[in-house]
């Protein structure tokens, strides 16, 4: 599939950014000592930069607990991205909602989701709205390895398969879901393969190829937008840190085997490619990182800047179990 000059360095940028911002983001947070998960995908780049540069702010995106790649490849801005994780009232959910909330309806940015596997029934969800209103809108649901065998997953699927739902699954298949290795919790080798249960195209993608990704999206992402209905991309790919800040990933998989997966990194791979075709230039990459890291400094600073929300928010903008006017079950927690 042919990809402008814009467009490719666009995708360099995107790779480069979600590295840089979420290095950055949890070095913040550990300086800072706070508190709450945030959990890295770097090592997985080329998926949602690869999926995403096929869409505009008109589509949807459902994202996962590990969600910032998806954000920030769906064109969300990272000032906001990052004054959210430091808890500010600028961040782009006000500070309340934290790494794994971050949502931003106006870039189709349905929201980061701590219920693994919930980000497959909104996706659907929103398709489902799309093919109402007959715009050509489709809906990206990411999920993981870990979440393909929770059953509203194949619930959604179905419903997708038999309407014919301009929605794209995309398996980010990392091997692991914590500790458990997809092996254990899953008996087949490609979890592709259970696209044809429910009648739709299964494709295995190498998702540290930012090309191979980009091509597998853009068939997929054709048919749903043509009203053929959805696609299941299952992309292989490997977070180089452990699940979360807390855990110790050497003490479930091998040194061997992370360096085999990083010896084929992604934005690594990317720069070979585009100079040995000659269609980006090293002073071009060079530049684009150096504005990256230029971008991630203003947004820190934006961050110490703002203020963190006051206390006369604690209220707005979170759901309360009560009718209005009254603080009814939960009042006992604010009273
Ligand atoms: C419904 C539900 N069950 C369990 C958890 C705890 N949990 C959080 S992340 C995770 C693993 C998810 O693995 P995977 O889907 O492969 O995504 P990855 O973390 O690898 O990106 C689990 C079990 C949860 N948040 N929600
Ligand atoms: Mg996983």
């Amino acid at each position: 599939m042919e990809i402008t000059h814009e467009a490719l360095l666009k995708m360099f940028e995107t790779m480069v950014t979600i590295r840089q911002f979420e290095l950055r983001a949890f070095a913040e947070v550990g300086q800072r000592s706070l508190r709450g998960a945030i959990h890295l995908s770097v090592g997985q780049e080329a998926v949602p930069t690869g999926i995403c540069a096929h869409l505009t702010d008109d589509d949807y995106l459902a994202s996962t607990h590990r969600g910032h790649g998806h954000c920030i490849a769906k064109g969300v801005d990272v000032q906001g991205m990052m004054a959210e994780i430091l808890q500010k009232s600028t961040g782009t959910n006000k500070g309340k909602g934290g790494s794994m909330h971050i949502a931003d309806i106006s870039k189709g940015m349905l929201g980061a989701n701590g219920v693994v596997g919930s980000s497959v029934p909104l996706a659907v969800g929103a398709a489902l709205a799309a093919k109402r209103r007959s715009t050509d809108q489709v809906a990206i649901a990411f999920f993981g390895d870990g979440a393909v065998n929770q059953g509203v997953v194949h619930e959604s699927m179905n419903l997708a398969a038999i309407w014919k739902l301009p929605v794209i699954f995309a398996c980010e298949n990392n091997h692991y879901a914590e500790s458990t290795p997809v092996e254990y919790a899953t008996p087949i080798a490609n979890i592709a393969e259970r696209a044809k249960g429910y009648n739709m195209p299964g494709v295995v993608v190498d998702g540290m190829d930012a090309f191979a990704v980009y091509d597998a999206a853009g068939t997929a992402i054709g048919r749903a937008r043509a009203g053929l209905g959805p696609t299941l991309l299952e992309c292989k790919t490997y977070r180089y840190y452990g699940h979360a800040a807390f855990d110790n990933p050497k003490s479930y998989r091998s040194t061997e085997e992370e360096d085999e997966w990083k010896a084929r990194d992604a934005i690594m791979k990317f720069r070979e490619r585009v100079l040995e075709e000659g269609t980006l230039s090293q002073a071009e990459m060079d530049e684009t990182e150096a504005k990256v890291t230029e971008q991630m400094d203003e947004a820190v600073r934006f961050s110490d800047e703002s203020p963190a929300p006051g206390l006369s928010e604690l209220l707005t903008d979170v759901y309360v179990d009560a009718p209005k006017g009254s603080l009814g079950r939960s009042s006992h927690l604010f009273t």
